[in-house]
């Protein structure tokens, strides 16, 4: 998704706004663009394709100031062109880069034509711009600095959606404004010099203390300072919420009046140290950045588990946040909410909290969650999953559930610091570490050790003990046995051959393997482009076994469980009409190989832990994949990392 970076100094700004961008690159963009100012100037450039390409173009012509603010644009509104690129300007005095989306952009575009302002480009974001130039040329203010903040809200009050917003202004060289709403922000504090970024990924090359602004915050930040104003008087969560929806009460869109006026409070927000150090720009030996993830699993799980199991293998349920156990034990159902691999995580953790925990579970996709009319039994624990936290759609879930009366909330997140962690009521780390590669990998598997643990927790009455320290066991065990799995690549790669020249793709599981069939199928499909789709395998012959021929590759999870031997009769189904089959099966499931039927044998491992384990090879096949068929494996086409607009 679209990245910001902005940055106030003593020192020449370019190098560093350039070094974030690049630092961005792993979210997937279109374009780029830079605006710094100097000497009386906004200079800006903006190119389509790699910043690399813009660097290129600054090597032409120097850009150069202490004060800029640049982009990389993953586009919403109008193509991945130059000039729909950030940063957009109006009159030569304002510059703008924006992540989100402004809903009302086709009201304010007109009003703003009526007023004789041209728009160079298709986006909303442009709006912003004249908006801006519009305000800050009509404000009144006893000082510059006044009239520039004055502007920047009621800017700010007319903009409907979401946004993380950098500004800057010709006549204050000195000033980067920011805000955030929907979208996350943070400020960098440097010595004598200040910087933002929508990810402090961005900004470790000069800092490593962020302030991370909390929702309907702006602030004025300089080289020595950062102020940051609270609204007062209005929820702005509750106003973003209302906003979000496409119809206002009366049935009207939402159009361009300004939201009700609001009161400012300069507020202290903490500085927090990012303690997992600057490993962003390292692959280390590895090809890829999703190589290089897969292969950090077992460390990964191993620090997820962490601090969340006594030496005696008693559960710390504290680590959920303070009166965790207390809630815990009144928790009678369960919702989950997320979208894309998080939710496949959701899926695989419905079994284990009915089956372990003995409670309801439903499991709900957060676009389609948030606009429906949910009826909240009594007693639900509203769980959230998401790699970055910053997930728009499941972010505004979590949003409606607080006002919606559940027990409550619960974020399964990578990011400490981010948008869902700090918004729930109980966190539940995953510890893996920055994931850089689009498709995710190891975010996927710490959630649902994360998640197999918390069905423990919750069931830790009905479980008793014994079975308490079991599980614990087979959970600790997991490390070492994807260890074992990783060894297997060799014959995975050789598998992956077969797919060389396929254009469909079935995958085929049973239980809580059906999910890691669908996980596998998205993985497949967003890296090497092959159209891949996920059946229960009992499904088949109500339809799919009509695509089955003898072109067409059936990958299959069969871990040794109870559903084995019905899964074994649907894989004859698809022999007998010439399917090509490419098991992942226990070495105890007695598949044998044959014309046809290709099998992979993995350990026995316990039937819990079994999704976890098998998630990593088909990982490894769809990496594979993705190197004979040729395409960008870290960064899939059309595709973002941390999906910040809804
Ligand atoms: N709506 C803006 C910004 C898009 C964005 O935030 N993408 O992640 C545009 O289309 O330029």
């Amino acid at each position: 998704m679209c990245g910001i970076v902005g940055a106030a100094s003593l020192r020449n700004v370019t190098p560093i706004l350039l070094e974030g961008l690049k630092r961005l690159e792993y979210r997937g963009y279109d374009s780029a663009g830079i605006a710094v100012a100097l000497a009386g100037q906004l200079q800006r450039e903006r190119e389509t394709g790699k910043v690399a390409e813009l660097e290129a173009k600054l090597a032409r012509r120097e850009v150069k100031g202490q004060l800029g603010i640049a982009h990389t644009r993953w586009a919403t509104h109008g193509k991945p062109s130059r000039y729909n690129a950030h940063p957009h300007m109006s009159n030569a005095s304002v510059a703008v880069v924006h992540n989100g989306i402004i809903e009302n952009h086709e009201s304010l575009r007109s009003s703003l034509q009526q007023q004789g302002y041209t728009f160079h480009s298709e986006t909303d974001t442009e709006v912003i711009a004249h908006l801006f130039d519009h305000h800050y040329r009509q404000a009144e203010a006893p000082d510059a600095e006044q009239r520039l903040l004055s502007a920047f809200r009621t800017t700010l009050s007319f903009l409907h959606g979401a946004y993380a917003l950098g500004i800057i202004h010709i006549e204050h060289p000195e000033s980067l404004l920011c805000a955030r709403m929907g979208s996350p922000l943070v400020i960098g504090e440097g010595s004598e010099e200040h910087f933002i970024a929508s990810d402090p990924l961005a900004l470790l090359q000069v800092t490593d203390r962020f302030i991370y602004l909390e929702e309907g915050d702006h602030a004025l930040v300089t080289r020595d300072a950062c102020r940051i104003y609270e609204a007062l008087g209005s929820d702005p969560r509750a106003e973003q919420a209302r906003q979000s929806m496409p119809m206002t009460t009366t049935g009207q869109p939402a159009g361009s009046d300004p939201k009700a006026v609001l009161e400012w409070s300069e507020v202290q927000r903490p500085v927090v140290r990012y303690e997992h150090g600057d490993q962003v720009a390292d692959k280390g030996e590895y090809r890829h950045f999703m190589l290089k993830e897969i292969h950090e699993q077992p460390r990964a799980l191993k620090a997820t588990l962490e601090g969340k199991v006594s030496d005696e293998g008693r559960l710390l349920t504290s680590i959920l946040g303070p009166g965790a156990d207390a809630l815990l034990a009144s928790v009678k159902q369960v919702q989950i909410v997320s979208c894309g691999t998080s939710y496949h995580a959701g899926l695989v953790a419905r079994y284990w909290l009915e089956g372990l925990a003995g409670l309801p579970c439903a499991v709900e996709i957060a676009s389609e969650f948030r606009y429906r009319h949910v009826v909240v039994p009594e007693g639900t624990l509203f769980v959230t999953i998401s790699q970055s936290g910053e997930t728009a759609d499941t972010l505004a879930a979590l949003r409606f559930a607080k006002t919606a009366g559940y027990l409550a909330t619960l974020a399964i997140c990578n990011v400490p610091g981010s948008s869902l962690v700090r918004e729930s009521d109980l966190r539940l780390l995953t510890n893996a570490g920055p994931e850089i590669g689009v498709a995710s990998t190891k975010a996927f598997t710490t959630q649902l050790a994360a998640l197999l643990w918390l069905s423990v927790a919750l069931g830790r009455e009905r479980l008793g003990e014994e079975r308490v320290a079991s599980l614990m066991s087979d959970l600790a065990a997991l490390p070492e046995q994807v260890e074992r799995v990783l060894d297997l690549e060799p014959t995975i790669e050789a598998l992956a051959a077969r797919f060389a020249s396929k254009h469909h793709t079935l995958f085929l599981g049973r239980g809580p393997h059906y999910p890691v069939a669908m996980e596998g199928a998205l993985k497949l499909k967003e890296i090497s482009y092959i159209h891949a789709e996920a059946y229960a395998a009992g499904e088949l012959k109500h339809g799919p076994l009509a695509l089955v021929d003898d072109d067409m590759p059936v990958v299959t999870v069969a871990p040794s469980d109870e559903l084995l031997e019905k899964l074994k009769s649907n894989l004859q189904e698809v022999r007998a009409r010439g399917g090509q089959l490419i098991n992942f099966v226990c070495e105890h499931a007695g598949l044998e190989d044959g014309e046809g039927v290709h099998n992979l044998l993995l350990p026995k491992v316990a039937d819990e832990v079994a999704p976890i384990v098998y998630s990593v090879p088909l990982q490894l096949l769809s990496y594979h994949v993705a190197l004979v068929k040729g395409t960008d494996v870290d960064k899939p086409r059309n595709l973002a990392k941390s999906v910040t607009v809804e």
